[in-house]
């Protein structure tokens, strides 16, 4: 389709104009805020052109810095393009990026973590200050002069209503079956006026199709013809297969004692290699009729919905592989009838997660033998990506479930520790944990009966006999009895591992 059919209204079409001329409205010290989640729907070309003329300001001596709002991570033409630049001044509310990663970690970038549902009403809230341009990825322009999206929702609606101008970067790339598969909630409000979402099941719609945006404030219309980020996953190997199985199992066993419905309840599931070989599990599994109420969409789903075993996806972006982008694509229409995406405000919502009763299965780096769950933090001080929606899941699921390979680093670094060198979810929030060598149920249970199930359960067999002899020592001689721990020692592991490069 040509750029003009995209584009079904005329006011529009006299705004289009060059990637480079449309980066040129944006200054040093503005907060612009940008589409994209997971490494879809992101805009392209304009971070691109921007980078190039920060690169400019910088050769001549010039300051240029911008703040970076998006949905949650994005590509190598946003944020490493604008990390590589120096670019950014501030971050939020996600990154993934390699580059940027090192520049949040040299501290040379400053980088706001947060719950991704919770990044919308804190701009409304306007907690996060002023907005001053969106640039946002569609997938089309209606007659009317609504906006088509793309292939992630996030938090597009707000930046389309808060920012003072707007950049539409429009990408041909993206499948033009997409027009229909959005639902845009714009009821919500701030407080005192907050009112109950209508959403009673992942299937319902409770919005509209397309964003609004008032055209007056549409500064530019750029075209792009470019691919999603779409990184490869990785075939499952043994210890991911054996995660999954350990799921798997517990899933049958719950069936089994109802207190999880034959057809279980909406699944969320985090990104990674980890979470990805559970889904392929459950192409196996005697489930059908399943629904997932989620934040990306992945390869594994697609394949459970041409199973017939997933009855629809609720989520607000796409995570595929190149091989699934391009199924996608091809055999668009029929999947979007099975798939909704939102806002990420409404996708992780926390009353919506607790109401629909998720199954929330998310990645960890490292857990304590209380069951306290570091997901951001390597060495407590090094981030690695963000808490994106894992919090928002974890705390409101119906069951909570953490996920990770008993190592890392080829054996150096046990992934169940003493203590947490970092809390992202509280034991509270942690009702199962898996690795490789089994799974830890925990709920109902005190501090110091997890301990014994982590321990046994989780932790890998070179680092048991460790554990055990810390917890020994630290029920003797600890404070209280309650989750005995002894901290002055308690996060000598990871400073061993800082000094030596290994935890053994
Ligand atoms: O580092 O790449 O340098 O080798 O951490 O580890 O094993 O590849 O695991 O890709 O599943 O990521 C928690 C990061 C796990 C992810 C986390 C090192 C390891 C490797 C990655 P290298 P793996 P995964 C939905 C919900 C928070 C966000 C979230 C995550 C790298 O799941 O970001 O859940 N979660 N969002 O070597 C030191 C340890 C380590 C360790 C692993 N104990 N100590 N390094 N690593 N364990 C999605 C969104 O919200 C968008």
């Amino acid at each position: 389709m040509t750029l003009h059919a995209r584009i079904q209204n005329p006011d529009f079409r006299s705004k289009i104009m060059s990637a480079e001329d449309a980066a040129a409205l944006i200054h040093n010290g503005m907060t612009v805020g940008m589409s994209g989640f997971t490494g879809s729907g992101y805009p392209k070309s304009v971070p691109t052109a921007l980078a190039a003329r920060i690169e400019a300001a910088h050769a001549a001596g010039d300051p240029f810095r911008v703040k970076v709002w998006t949905g949650a991570s994005t590509g190598p033409e946003l944020d490493g393009a604008l990390a590589k630049a120096d670019g950014i001044e501030l971050r939020l509310p996600y990154n993934s990026d390699p580059i940027a990663r090192e520049k949040i970690n040299s501290g040379e970038m400053n980088y706001f973590d947060m719950h991704l549902s919770q990044v919308a009403p804190m701009a409304w809230q306007g907690f996060l200050g002023p907005l001053d341009v969106a640039v946002v990825e569609i997938s089309g322009i209606t007659a009317e002069g609504a906006l088509i999206p793309s292939s992630s929702i996030g938090n597009n609606k707000t930046w389309l209503d808060r920012a003072d101008r707007v950049i539409l970067e429009l990408n041909r790339w993206q499948s033009g079956a997409l027009n229909g598969m959005h639902d845009i909630y714009y009821g919500t409000a701030l407080p005192p006026h907050r009112v109950p979402i209508p959403l009673v099941r992942p299937d319902d719609r409770i919005g509209q199709p397309h964003f609004t945006v008032d055209p007056a404030k549409v500064v530019a219309v750029v075209e792009t013809d470019a691919p999603d980020r779409n990184l490869p996953f990785a075939k499952p190997d043994a210890v991911a297969n054996a995660i999954a199985g350990h799921l798997l199992e517990f899933f049958a066993h719950e069936v089994a004692q109802g207190r999880l419905p034959a057809n279980l309840l909406p699944l969320q599931s985090g990104v990674g290699n980890v979470t990805n070989a559970v889904l392929s599990g459950l192409m196996d599994a005697p489930y059908h009729d399943m629904t997932a109420y989620t934040e990306v969409i992945q390869d594994g789903m697609l394949d459970l919905l041409d199973a017939g075993k997933l009855r629809m996806a609720s989520a607000t972006a796409f995570s595929l592989s190149p091989d699934a982008a391009e199924r996608f694509n091809n055999d668009a229409a029929r999947y979007a009838r099975k798939l909704i995406l939102r806002p990420q405000e409404i996708s992780n919502h926390p009353e919506l997660v607790r109401r629909l009763g998720c199954i929330a299965m998310n990645g960890l780096i490292e857990a304590d033998i209380y069951g306290n769950v570091n997901s951001t933090q390597v060495m407590g001080s090094r981030i690695q990506n963000g808490i994106g929606g894992s919090g928002d899941f974890a705390r409101n699921a119906y069951v909570s479930i953490f996920m990770t390979p008993s190592i890392a680093k080829g054996g150096n670094i046990s992934a169940i520790v003493p203590q947490a060198s970092h809390v992202d979810h509280i034991a509270q929030d942690v009702h199962v944990i898996v690795t490789e060598q089994g799974l830890a149920d925990l709920r109902g249970l005190a501090p110091k009966q997890r301990t014994q199930l982590i321990i046994e359960r989780c932790a890998h067999p070179d680092y048991r006999d460790a554990l055990h002899d810390y917890y020994a020592r630290a029920l003797s001689g600890s404070f209280g009895k309650h989750a005995p721990s002894l901290p002055g020692e308690a996060l000598s592991w990871h400073q061993r591992f800082i000094d030596t490069g290994t935890m053994r």
